[in-house]
């Protein structure tokens, strides 16, 4: 090749480098998903990736994380370091190439155990394009060595600045407020529950996160390490906490199967409740796929098995489906798959047909062993067993009630219902407000035109408590299904939810700002995340915020939503202005109920969102379970209501 032609093949590789970057800020959802929330802390999963990417390959065992005063955030790690030699076919640093080449990630490292996948794994240059500063140091071979991209655009090659006895790699990125125009301001709580699940999920490594933005009473930084020894054990340890086992310990396996890593953890509880949370890559698979298949096909198969060969059955007059063995069942199962396909409307769910086979095999193998070595919990788990399929044979009569009323009613809907004149539902929203005379007031106040109005009864039933054909017969649980058009039962699953005949796109929970109408909406939120996950999952569940306060002088009068907006508006309206404090929805009038949380073009929704579904799962068995204590320090912990009342 001659120079010219290596010169022009070069500069035509940086063109392409450089459109691969702005590509990335053109259109970053492409790359993260979103530009709000969600994608903001992405960008700190995608760097962490990379390490924990190091950790599986054998090269780190300590990551640690910090949010900066600047929300800009740092990821250190000891791994072996980017390598910052020139690469051959670059002319430029593999550093270089591996912070500003879409796609580059630690490809041309043919050794490094790299299995990322889904929305992660699109590559630390995503987070270099999406930044407005970044800042790579690498310590390697004695030398430390750094580089500065601003919007992905190199600043200077990489240069030696020092010398080091350590070995690893330091990201700090800030965040563009180009494209975050939403926010820029990371969340701990999202971000240490992420890195304890990794932490769970990739045992040995420690993790420690720390928010150098404010200090705690003793003037230190608030910060945790996260590390686990016994991996999806204490995962489900940690999930179960207010839960009460009904067997000895959390049964597990961690193995090999065709080539497939497979780790499965699971116990059983008291509780009702199915909890399945399945991994591929570290990524949580939302929408399941063949490995989830995989475990229920071994569960079924193995606990059946076992349950006909006991005898225990031989009285029951009716059939065991395959729910009956996964009620109180809490399962985490995380495979790690060399080139997954992700399939699904979120892309979460994994398709590859190979992986199903291996983790049937494993858990078979698993839950055989686990048996035979304990009659006792064998006996136990048969037997709750044997009582979710007689109360699943209850439940089906008041299933199949909600049904029957949904599918043959037509003009069926709940008299309670004020519904709305709009027949896309696409265009329609429900309001489910707390009490009557709210609901009236709302009435009254709604666009009828596209909303409608759907009043609850008091407290609605605490579904975390309650059996499954309890829920069932709820009455105000019944008229929420009726009212949505949301039946139960698809062609192939009879349990599934069918959202095909939803009839409005927003639901919107409507509760008082206080601790009464908080606990209604979590009552609320419970029955959804349990029993209509989907909607959630599709961003149709919101949150109205009604205002807090009205302040008038005047004829001059403006809402606030919170004790510092109050006081800035009192300031602007000066002397002898008046504050009204609204108690309840009930204290609005029509007019003021519509202008300030139904208008869309004035209100607030709060869309409802799953950052980490194992998170959630545990957050509503503590806070609707059975266990006080917990439940206590919690709500004292989050408490954002409980100070508005005094
Ligand atoms: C490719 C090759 C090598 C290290 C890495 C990638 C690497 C990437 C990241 C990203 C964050 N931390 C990292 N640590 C290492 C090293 C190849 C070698 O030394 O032989």
């Amino acid at each position: 090749m001659s120079e010219e032609q290596k010169k022009g093949s070069y500069s035509a590789d940086s063109i392409q480098a450089l459109e691969g970057m702005e590509h990335v800020r053109m259109r970053p959802s492409m790359y993260i998903g979103d530009v709000g929330v969600r994608g903001l802390h992405h960008l700190v999963y995608e760097v962490i990736d990379n390490s924990i990417d190091e950790a599986m390959g054998g090269h780190c065992d300590t990551i640690d994380v910090w949010i900066n005063e600047d929300n800009s955030v740092s990821v250190k790690d000891n791994g072996r370091g980017i390598p910052v030699d020139i690469h051959k076919k670059e002319g430029v640093s593999a550093l270089e190439v591996v912070m500003t080449k879409i796609g580059a990630g630690g490809k041309f490292d043919k050794d490094s155990y790299k299995v990322s996948g889904g929305l992660h794994g699109v590559g630390v240059s995503v987070v270099n394009a999406l930044s407005a500063a970044l800042k790579a140091t690498v310590h390697r071979d004695g030398k430390i060595w750094e580089q500065e991209y601003e919007r992905g655009k190199t600043m200077y090659p990489a240069k030696p600045i020092g010398e080091t006895d350590y070995r690893g790699t330091i990201i700090t990125f800030k965040p563009d407020h180009e494209i975050f125009q939403q926010t820029t301001e990371y969340n701990y709580e999202t971000l240490a529950s992420r890195l304890r699940e990794l932490s769970f999920l990739n045992k040995g490594i420690t993790i420690t996160l720390t928010d150098k933005r404010e200090t705690d009473e003793k003037g230190e930084f608030v910060t945790e390490e996260f590390t686990s020894t016994e991996g999806l054990k204490e995962f489900i340890r940690f999930l179960d906490e207010t839960r009460e086992p009904i067997i000895g310990d959390v049964i597990s396996m961690e193995g090999e199967k065709n080539d497939i890593p497979v780790e499965v953890a699971m116990i059983y509880n008291t509780s009702y409740s199915e909890n399945l949370h399945s991994y591929v890559n570290n990524i949580n698979t939302h929408e399941g796929g063949t490995h989830l298949s995989g475990f229920r096909r071994g569960l079924t198969h193995t606990l059946k098995k076992y349950a006909d060969a006991s005898g225990m059955l031989d009285k029951l007059k009716f059939d065991i489906a395959g729910d009956d063995f996964r009620e109180g069942l809490t399962a985490i199962i995380s495979v790690k798959v060399a080139e997954p396909q992700f399939e699904g409307q979120t892309k979460t769910k994994l398709g590859n047909r190979e992986v199903s086979a291996a983790v049937s095999q494993a858990v078979s193998e698993m839950l055989e062993n686990y048996l035979e070595e304990n009659p006792n919990d064998a006996r136990t788990i048969v037997q709750k067993v044997i009582l979710a399929a007689t109360a699943r044979h209850a439940a089906r009569k008041a299933r199949e009630m909600v049904q029957r009323k949904t599918v043959m009613s037509g003009g069926g809907l709940p008299g309670k219902l004020s519904d709305c004149s709009e027949q896309d539902p696409e265009k329609c929203e429900v309001f489910l407000v707390e009490g009557d005379s709210a609901g009236g007031t709302a009435k009254q106040g709604r666009d009828r035109m596209f909303q409608a109005i759907l009043p609850l009864r008091g407290k609605i039933l605490n579904v975390e408590k309650a059996m499954q054909h309890k829920v069932f017969e709820n009455e105000e649980i019944r008229n929420i299904y009726t009212a949505l058009g949301v039946t139960i039962g698809t062609e192939e699953d009879s349990k599934a939810l069918n959202l095909e005949k939803l009839r409005y796109h927003k639901v919107v929970i409507m509760c008082d700002a206080d601790v009464d109408g908080s606990h209604i909406e979590t009552l609320i939120l419970t029955f959804f995340f349990r029993y209509m996950k989907e909607l959630i999952e599709r961003g149709h569940i919101y949150i109205a915020t009604p205002p807090l306060y009205l302040v008038k002088k005047g004829a001059k009068k403006e809402y606030a939503w919170d004790d510092n907006q109050r006081d800035i508006i009192m300031a602007k309206f000066g002397e002898g202005s008046k504050i009204q404090r609204y108690k309840g929805l009930g204290e609005m009038n029509a007019i003021q109920l519509w202008d300030t949380t139904m208008k869309p073009s004035a209100r607030t929704l709060r869309q409802v969102v799953i950052d980490s579904a194992a998170e959630a799962d545990r957050v509503f068995s503590m806070l609707m379970g059975d266990e006080v204590p917990p439940r206590r320090e919690f709500i004292e912990k989050n408490a954002v209501y409980a100070n508005i009342d005094t």
